[in-house]
């Protein structure tokens, strides 16, 4: 099969199913609510979906714990619904890549039961199953969530590994038998026709044999135990050999912990793994050691440092993927120091353009397009992520933690992007018609798609007039990247260049007028964007970004 690398010209919107459109009055998204609204992604020039997971599962985690892979959660639809929005989105030119859980499955997965069930079971083998020592865990890795990463079997005397909750057993890749399961799961979608797969937690399915002890952490001991692990590349490439290549697929690995230099090894041109990965690099600017609770003063010089290592390092050597929000970050407004109240609606648009332009194929998250902000949360009931509610309970067992912890709950809890999306004024924001299963944000009277629609200089305009330029831009597409204000702790100035041709991204990250010599010699070029209607002539305004085309 030829690969044509449609991904390159692609933008990706990203649907979180349960918090999208409620279609029958249950409080939750579903997938005959996604059709629904087929039109606004239309509209908004997005051709591509990568859709958060619809399979059958427990949702203890929202979907990304699977209990069956080849069936339907049953509130989100039938797999007749899946078939009738994969063709209405085809039909209108958007691509579909689904989530691909497998480092993990539920708890509720048959191969689990079974395993539990029967000790000498083939199903044994597809998890991790491990003795105590001397009762103690078997050994003192952590998980994700702030637990650790072991569990005593139900009816048993074997600890499992989980990485993530307790819901989530790690299989097991070193038994063929779980990579061919996984194999033959990514068959039965691609036949289906779905267009590829968003990898989750792709970098932790290899974990060093032994399952050794880690480094003590407060947190999360054992990550170079199970992070890049040993097999990573031979897996990647025997997915991709025996299934991938086969199709005109495209496959972005959610890589956590992934170096510039791991990434070569998954997405170089000639390795034979992955198309594009999801780095967290950028993301992390804003918080201690990676661990997103811990947060620290932004540093734009900072960002700016990693974007342009990452444009360097991928050129010609790999392929970017370009985001700055999902349904595991908490929303951009007020986020990197821009503003989510008086400047909101300029905030969201620079924000846009200081990733958009970049080289990679860029992703919106839902509700990104209207400049949804974080949730005015008020009480620790209204939390529902596994992940916060988690937190919550450390920070009760550990004062320490506590300190540290506890005041950043409500800004930086991943509930805050999956609050449902704002359609309109009414009582549940158009979502649905009943209360739905997590807070709706008060600010959904006047932030809403129907009234952004209505404004010219809205967001959803801008995001519309930005993915339209993108389109066959071949300077966007192909270009070098120079960032021409590295040092500069208020402006990111960076400039694309294709034969002989250049597109100026110029983004202001401050509430005030920022003056510089390089803005006066750009005014004589031409402006394809902006999110003001006037500008001065050597100075950005609060959260100005123009766009100029040389
Ligand atoms: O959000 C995080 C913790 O604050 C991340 O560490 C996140 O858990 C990590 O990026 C992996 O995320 C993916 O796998 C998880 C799932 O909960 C996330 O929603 C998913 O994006 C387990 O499947
Ligand atoms: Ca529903």
């Amino acid at each position: 099969m030829k690969r044509t690398h449609w991904y390159k010209d692609a933008v990706v919107y990203q649907i979180y199913p349960r918090s999208f459109c409620d279609s029958n009055g249950d409080g939750i998204g579903d997938i005959p609510g996604i059709i629904s609204k087929l039109d606004h992604l239309k509209e908004l020039g997005v051709n591509c979906v990568w859709l958060s997971p619809i399979y059958k599962s427990p949702q203890h985690d929202n979907g990304y714990d699977i209990s069956d892979y080849y069936d339907i959660y049953p509130p989100f639809g039938t797999m007749d619904d899946f078939k009738e929005m994969l063709k209405q989105m085809h039909d209108r030119g958007i691509r579909l890549i689904m989530d691909l859980v497998v480092n993990h499955t539920s708890n509720e997965h048959m191969w689990f039961k079974e395993a539990i069930k029967d000790k000498s079971s083939p199903y044994r083998d597809y998890y991790f199953f491990r003795k105590g020592k001397k009762k103690k865990l078997p050994n003192n890795w952590g998980s994700f969530f702030m637990e650790k990463a072991w569990e005593k079997e139900p009816n048993g005397e074997e600890y499992y590994l989980h990485l993530f909750a307790k819901e989530q057993p790690d299989l097991n890749w070193e038994n063929k038998k779980v990579r061919e399961e996984v194999k033959k799961l990514l068959t039965f979608w691609l036949d289906l026709g779905v267009d590829g797969f968003r990898c989750d937690v792709i970098t932790a399915i290899s974990k060093t044999p032994g399952l050794p002890n880690g480094k003590y952490k407060p947190v999360l001991s054992g990550l170079e135990h199970f992070v890049n692990g040993p097999k990573l590349h031979d897996y990647l490439q025997e997915l991709n050999r025996d299934v991938f290549s086969k199709y005109d697929c495209a496959t972005v690995g959610e890589t956590i912990l992934s170096s510039i230099d791991d990434a070569k090894l998954l997405v170089g041109p000639d390795r034979n793994e992955l198309d594009m990965i999801f780095n967290f690099d950028h993301t992390d600017t804003d918080n201690y050691f990676g661990y997103k609770y811990l947060v620290k003063k932004f540093s734009l010089r900072k960002l700016k440092k990693v974007y342009s290592n990452w444009q360097h390092a991928l050129y010609n050597n790999g392929w970017n993927s370009l985001f700055i929000e999902n349904h595991d970050q908490r929303r951009s407004v007020g986020r990197f120091n821009t503003s989510d109240t008086t400047y909101r609606i300029q905030s969201a648009k620079m924000l846009l353009c200081s990733y958009f332009f970049l080289q990679g194929t860029p992703f919106i998250y839902q509700g990104q397009e209207i400049g949804m902000t974080n949730c005015d949360f008020k009480k620790e009931s209204d939390f529902v992520d596994v992940e916060a509610i988690n937190t919550f309970k450390l920070c009760r067992k550990n004062k320490l933690f506590s300190l540290f912890l506890k005041k950043n709950i409500k800004n930086v809890s991943r509930d805050n992007s999956r609050t449902p999306v704002q359609w309109d004024d009414s009582i549940y924001a158009g979502f649905s018609t009943v209360k739905p299963w997590i807070k709706v944000n008060d600010n959904h009277t006047w932030l809403n798609v129907e009234n952004d629609k209505k404004d010219p200089n809205g967001v959803l305009a801008f995001f519309k007039e930005a993915i339209k330029y993108r389109k066959g831009n071949e300077i966007i597409k192909n270009g070098t990247f120079k960032d021409l204000l590295p040092k500069h702790k208020k402006l990111f100035i960076y400039e694309r260049e294709f034969e002989n041709k250049k597109v100026i991204v110029c983004c202001n990250f401050t509430n005030k007028i920022v003056k510089h010599k390089l803005l006066s010699n750009l005014t004589s070029n031409k402006i394809v964007l902006s999110n003001y209607n006037k500008h001065l002539n050597d100075c950005l305004k609060p959260y100005e970004v123009i766009v100029y085309e040389k």
